[in-house]
């Protein structure tokens, strides 16, 4: 073992305890806990954010001073909340949502601002992308959003403004639907994850603009070394290190930013402020999982009990139990708990590099709380998550330099170069504005859908993990037609200068992806990078295919980790301009993002 866990998790419990030291910020008054309700919704747990339901909403972007660690820090706020209020609409209903700018003149947030309805079907001049669907909202001035609500389930919103997601500016958006769920339950909660830093978001952004590693100090020393020497021989240590140092990365950046910058919150709360649901043994409890954050992967547990999860990105799935989950940036999840027998259980959230964590508890009453794990042990990265057969174990897919990096390149042990012929395997091509370009540091050689993948740290720890293959629409594909054709886009990336695009061409050098009005069309997705990307595309469903092209989950993120391959259908029913892009928030910024022009034939 690399890393002495034992020794990080003190490391990270000390900077914790000294984080939560005043770490419950809350921007209003916490809300007192009212009595026992009967009525699933009506019960506001502490520190829940505020809930507006109706057709008609006044939304008010400021700056709100918060303090989770000590300092005081501008966050950009709807009114006034971290989270932002909980929006609730009626699918059928026509709602209004009239958006104010009320940030101060100089604040690290402005000037301008939006919102965007992330995962909400609605036409163009309302989806909230600055330069896209409308003009952004300048200072002092009101957007007015119209639309009717065409769907239902869970999702959120967030600013589509510079730096603003990242600064606070989001909230959880419920759905309620025309007809019953296929589920039931007592008791419903908003459970909404996010990563709050000190710094200035430009800062951090320009951070990794320099330093791309900054949070990755866990790299490997001599004694890891000796270990592996001992482990695995000395040849294949060599050789293993020489892959890694060719790839530009150790094996331990798992994420570009993580809690030694974030500290994470729930529902606008510490670990600290211990935000409580409660329930009565034996009831059913619905928990509307949402990860709003702009940069972290996090895997949720409850230690003692199953979820079983009911719907994917707001849309419902065939039941199934599960005791983890890993939430993409922007994913959500309902699932269903059945508490009882304790009266107390801890939420843990874990980021996907294991550098920190976020709890909650569900309990019977107010100040109850159950043990929390530990973390678990750091993954290593190995080549062949990255798609690299490299003789130390059989995987499904291998991986290269892109073609510049190519020359002098021992092929003993990397295998596989774009257009080489590699006789009877079928070699993953690549596009031609990956070739000789500064901004691709790799590229996959077969990659694979790998549907049925906990993912990299989740991979047999003795839980059953949901995977996409696990969850399965509980509808037929509602377009029905066959793709007309296919896109296929890879996505790219170069480590060090923290450089992200689509096939090798940054947001602002890219022509737009155009789509004929009413076409039903398969977008494939090649990662072509070390990191996971949760691709979210605007105005239209991403239906995701399984492993033979069938239509399989409906989503509007999808995830994408190193060495996969994945398709999905989409139905080009909405006119005009749309956003397209990962996730993560500072890949989108840095150029992992395209528009998407849906046009009438002439
Ligand atoms: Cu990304």
């Amino acid at each position: 073992m690399s890393i002495d866990y034992s020794a990080l998790r003190g490391e990270i419990a000390s900077l914790s305890r000294r984080r939560f030291v005043q770490g419950l910020a809350v921007a209003g008054a916490i809300a007192p806990l009212g009595a026992w309700s009967k009525t699933p919704w009506a019960l506001r747990a502490n520190g829940q954010p505020e809930i507006l339901s109706g057709t008609d909403f006044s939304l008010s972007v400021s700056e709100t001073w918060l303090n989770y660690t000590g300092r005081r820090r501008p966050a950009v706020t709807v009114n006034g909340s971290l989270p932002g209020p909980v929006l609730r609409w009626k699918e059928g209903s026509t709602v209004s949502l009239l958006v104010r700018n009320d940030l101060p003149r100089g604040s690290i947030h402005g000037p301008d601002t939006s919102i965007h309805w992330h995962g909400i079907l609605l036409p163009a001049n309302m989806d909230g992308v600055p330069g896209m669907s409308f003009d952004g909202i300048r200072p002092g001035e009101s957007y007015l959003y119209r639309f009717k609500v065409n769907q239902s389930g869970t999702y959120w919103y967030h600013s589509h403004s510079g730096f603003q997601e990242q600064g606070g500016q989001y909230g959880a958006l419920i759905i309620d639907p025309l007809e019953p769920e296929p589920f039931d339950y007592d008791r419903d909660y908003v459970v909404f994850f996010s990563d709050w830093t000190d710094m200035d978001p430009a800062k951090l952004f320009a951070r990794l603009k320099k330093m791309s590693s900054h949070d990755n100090h866990h790299q490997r020393t001599v004694a890891d070394f000796l270990r592996d020497v001992e482990k695995n021989g000395a040849n294949a240590t060599l050789e293993d290190r020489k892959a890694w140092g060719r790839m530009r990365m150790t094996p331990t950046d798992l994420s570009d930013v993580n809690a030694e910058t974030y500290t994470y919150l729930v529902n606008g709360t510490t670990s600290l402020g211990n935000w409580t649901a409660l329930f009565k043994p034996g009831e059913k409890v619905r928990l509307r999982l949402i990860n709003g954050s702009a940069m972290t992967y996090f895997d949720v547990r409850i230690p003692g009990l199953k979820m079983t999860v009911v719907a994917a990105d707001g849309q419902y799935v065939h039941p199934v139990t599960v005791e983890e989950i890993r939430l993409a940036a922007a994913e959500t999840f309902d699932v269903i708990v059945e508490p009882a027998g304790q009266d107390a259980y801890t939420l843990f959230a874990q980021d996907s590099a294991r550098t920190g964590w976020v709890s909650a508890t569900l309990a019977v009453r107010e100040g109850l709380r159950a043990p929390v794990p530990p973390l678990d042990p750091r993954p290593l990265l190995t080549m062949a998550d990255m798609g690299h057969d490299h003789g130390m174990g059989g995987q499904d897919a291998m991986a290269g330099h892109a073609g510049h990096d190519m020359s002098g390149h021992d092929m003993s042990s990397m295998s596989g170069m774009a257009g080489m012929d590699h006789g009877a395997m079928s070699m993953q091509s690549h596009p031609k504005t990956e070739h000789n370009n500064p901004l691709v540091d790799m590229q996959t050689m077969m990659p694979m859908p790998r549907l049925d993948d906990p993912g990299i740290g989740l991979r047999g720890n003795g839980r059953k993990v949901a995977t996409y293959a696990d969850l399965k629409s509980r509808f037929d594909d509602p377009d029905g037609r066959d793709p007309g054709r296919t896109i296929e886009l890879h996505l790219t990336g170069h480590m060090e200068k923290f450089a992200w695009s689509f096939d090798g061409v940054k947001f602002a050098q890219s022509e737009p992806l155009k789509l004929n009005y009413g076409e039903r069309v398969r977008i494939v997705l090649v990662n072509d990078t070390m990191m996971s990307h949760p691709i979210h595309l605007h105005g239209m469903w991403s239906d995701l295919e399984d492993a033979h092209g069938n239509f399989h989950l409906r989503k509007h993120t999808v995830d994408m980790p190193p060495g996969t391959k994945r398709s999905y259908r989409v139905r080009a029913d909405a006119l005009g301009r749309w956003a397209y892009h990962c996730h993560l928030f500072f890949h989108m910024e840095s150029g992992m993002f395209r528009e998407v022009k849906v046009e009438a034939q002439s």
